[in-house]
């Protein structure tokens, strides 16, 4: 028989939809399930077939952290040669951009996950939360920045001190979420927004998504160097020339991502 995948890959037009397949231990994110996923989301950078990325961990959860298993007895050396730093921040550098459905627990590294996401569609029952000081440890994966930045320092810092849980109306409320939808709803709805996307030209697409992410990540005076040279490239694209030409034509654009 052969292995089951940890991570599904399915496209429907320019949209690929990625499910993270261990739901009988609520997706926690073993360092396999992540090599998966750091592989199918390389893929979807390197396929100019796919434009916009929809991440999901089924109808019922996202994922409840990384795998407490996988790591209880690790040294910290372990820790630290497992390189997983390095790992993670390769999901976090994905060019196209990705839509998280999120239909259950987002935890831990789950939430840490759906925070690297670049739009966050949540169905109403969804939770979100950094629990890992009830086990001893504190997020690793970005949440105590993430967080912090889309929260507040004061929400943030009581959620990861108290490891308490989030709902998805007060995420959204708090602008973590994007859109708040029936729990049935959640998966189409972040599959019909990236399609939307998807229509748009992709390079323009990318080099949007690399220049607000500068916003979080970097000085004004940094990110606007990036907002300026993304902008100036985007004359030498034939989707620029189509684009404005379309527009002057009033005929709709077709863009090819060239
Ligand atoms: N790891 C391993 N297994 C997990 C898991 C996890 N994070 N979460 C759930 N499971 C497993 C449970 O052990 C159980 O397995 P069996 O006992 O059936 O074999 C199965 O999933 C169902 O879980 P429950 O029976 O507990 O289900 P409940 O509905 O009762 O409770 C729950 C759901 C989500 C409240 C509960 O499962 C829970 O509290 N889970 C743990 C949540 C948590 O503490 N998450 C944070 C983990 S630490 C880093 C990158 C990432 C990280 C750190 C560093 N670097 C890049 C350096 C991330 C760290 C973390 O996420």
């Amino acid at each position: 028989m052969p292995e089951e995948r940890l991570v599904l890959s399915e496209r429907a037009g320019h949209v690929a939809t990625l499910t993270l397949n261990r739901p009988q231990v609520l997706n926690a994110l073993s360092p396999a399930l992540i090599d998966e996923l750091i592989a199918a989301l390389a893929a979807c950078d390197a396929d100019d077939e796919v434009r916009a990325i929809v991440l999901t961990g089924g109808p019922r959860v996202f994922a409840a952290g990384a795998d407490i298993k996988a790591m209880a007895e690790a040294s910290p050396v372990e820790m630290l040669t497992r390189r997983n730093i390095e790992r993670w921040s390769r999901i976090a550098a994905t060019r196209k951009p990705i839509v998280a459905a999120v239909c259950g627990y987002a935890l831990g590294g789950g939430c840490e996950l759906a925070m690297m996401c670049d739009v966050i569609v949540a169905a109403e029952t969804a939770q979100f939360g950094q629990p890992e000081i009830n086990i001893g440890i504190i997020p690793g994966a970005g949440g105590t920045q993430r967080l912090t930045r889309a929260l507040g320092p004061y929400r943030a810092m009581e959620l990861i001190l108290t490891g308490a849980m989030l709902s998805a109306p007060e995420a959204h409320q708090h602008g973590l979420v994007n859109r708040l939808t029936p729990p049935e709803a959640c998966i189409p709805e972040a599959q019909r927004l990236a399609s939307l996307i998807a229509e748009r030209p992709p390079l323009a697409v990318q080099l949007a998504k690399e220049a607000v992410r500068a916003a979080a990540e970097t000085t004004l005076r940094e990110g606007m160097a990036i907002e300026l040279r993304n902008f100036y490239l985007l004359f030498d694209t034939a989707d620029q020339k189509e684009g404005m030409r379309a527009f002057i034509e009033k005929r709709k654009a077709e863009f090819r991502g060239r």
